[in-house]
């Protein structure tokens, strides 16, 4: 169901329980911080949260704010199948909710002494994953249909098709996109430097679209004068220069709008004589506003917040790791990578080979990608996710899990 992420919870938590006087002044023992999250603030900020969520937003406390807020009460964001953003509360909301209920707590004169539940970020739930398996786009690259040309260079021809269609981006939770094949981000795809790459783009969409290919081509194959209204259709054609890292993504106006709701993927042009043989993946940064108010309520890599929390990447101890890595986030101006427990190698745009950086965080504007390359030195669970704070606790990092073979 779309948008149910907007219903309000029909369950209330339970009322917040009062010390009686007389308790309070005989032998007082200030209880530990713990107790009384668990005991009071807990099922309160639950209660209020979602009073909240029924009647109103407070002023100054955005939707972000309030989803980490009511996040303790999760369960019921988005009905039986939730949100949750557990592990980031927001100090705001929490003394707003506190205040609201008198909240008397023997010992304590402000509720930011409980603030802090120290709990692991994650939704409840599964997304069905037969629509749209990020495990399995990991690993997916799109060679397109291949030919010989008459003057021995290779033609790789490809459809694509725009259609709107509802994605789930966390479990429950559907976002009204516009797709390239029906899927967010579209598919990955992949040629050779030299190769001719055909792409018959057919508009299905109730919006006229565009596909904007990063890379050297013709002007006129740039996707931006070329704009295809629905019904119609345009081949995109160009020899695929220069090897690297590219990207592509719809470039009708407004751009912002056209690349939010889903109208993207990666573009990779492999050198001619290839790269070290590695278990390659691809990574799109990528965040959506369900309340279409220009701020992201969820982000991921491959749309499924939380995903790779939940089904950790399988990664063999001591072989190659090469991350194809784009940011195709909208709304913020810098998205990162950062892992836990290693090092990676950051080939910038993909474009040289004979040098990298060696580091564990790497910031990425808008357009800009770049291969990574890593192996894990043992078995253990190592984590990825963007070093923006916040983008990770709505859902931007997961796991990778070194298996020895
Ligand atoms: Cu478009």
């Amino acid at each position: 169901m779309p948008g149910n992420l907007k219903s309000p919870v029909a369950e209330s938590g339970p009322e917040p329980k009062v010390v009686p006087d007389g308790e309070r002044q005989s032998s007082f023992k200030r209880p530990s911080v713990n107790a009384v999250y668990q005991t009071l603030v807990r099922p309160l900020v639950k209660s209020v949260g979602q009073r909240f969520m029924r009647s109103h937003r407070p002023s100054g406390i955005s939707r972000r704010g309030m989803l980490r807020g009511s996040a303790l009460g999760a369960a019921g964001l988005a009905g039986a199948a939730s949100v949750v953003a557990v592990g980031g509360r927001d100090g705001a909301s929490a003394k707003a909710s506190a205040n609201e209920l008198k909240l008397d707590v023997p010992g304590y004169t402000d509720i930011d002494d409980f603030d802090h539940s120290h709990e692991t970020a994650g939704t409840v739930g599964e997304v069905d994953t037969t629509a749209f398996d990020p495990m399995v786009f990991l690993e997916s690259f799109d060679y397109g249909r291949q030919s010989k040309l008459s003057d021995g260079r290779t033609l790789r021809e490809y459809e694509i098709i725009a259609v709107d269609k509802d994605i789930e981006i966390a479990p429950g939770v559907f976002f009204p996109a516009w797709t390239y094949n029906g899927q967010v981000p579209g598919p990955t795809i992949r040629a050779t430097a030299g190769d001719v790459v055909r792409i018959r783009f057919n508009n299905a969409g109730s919006h006229p679209h565009s596909i904007h290919f990063h890379g050297i081509h013709p002007t006129n194959m740039d996707g931006v004068f070329e704009i295809v209204k629905p019904g119609n259709e345009f081949t995109y054609e160009f020899e695929a220069q220069p090897w690297g890292l590219h990207l592509y993504h719809c470039h009708a106006v407004p751009l912002k709008r056209h690349i939010h709701k889903g109208l993207y993927g990666t573009f990779i042009i492999d050198p001619p004589q290839g790269r070290p043989p590695a278990r390659e993946m691809v990574m799109v940064m990528n965040g959506f506003s369900t309340e279409f108010n220009g701020e992201n309520t969820f982000y991921a890599v491959n749309t499924v917040a939380f995903h790779h929390v939940k089904h950790p990447i399988p990664v063999r101890v001591g072989e190659l790791q090469r991350i194809y890595l784009t940011n195709l986030t909208e709304f913020d101006l810098i998205n990162s990578f950062h892992l836990h427990a290693d090092m990676f190698r950051v080939y910038r745009t993909g474009t040289i080979m004979d040098h990298y950086e060696l580091t564990d965080t790497v910031m990425l504007c808008q357009g800009e990608r770049h291969i990574l390359e890593f192996t894990l030195p043992a078995p253990g669970m190592y984590m990825f996710h963007a070093h923006q704070s916040e983008f990770a606790e709505l859902g931007w990092m997961g796991f990778f899990k070194g298996v020895e073979d």
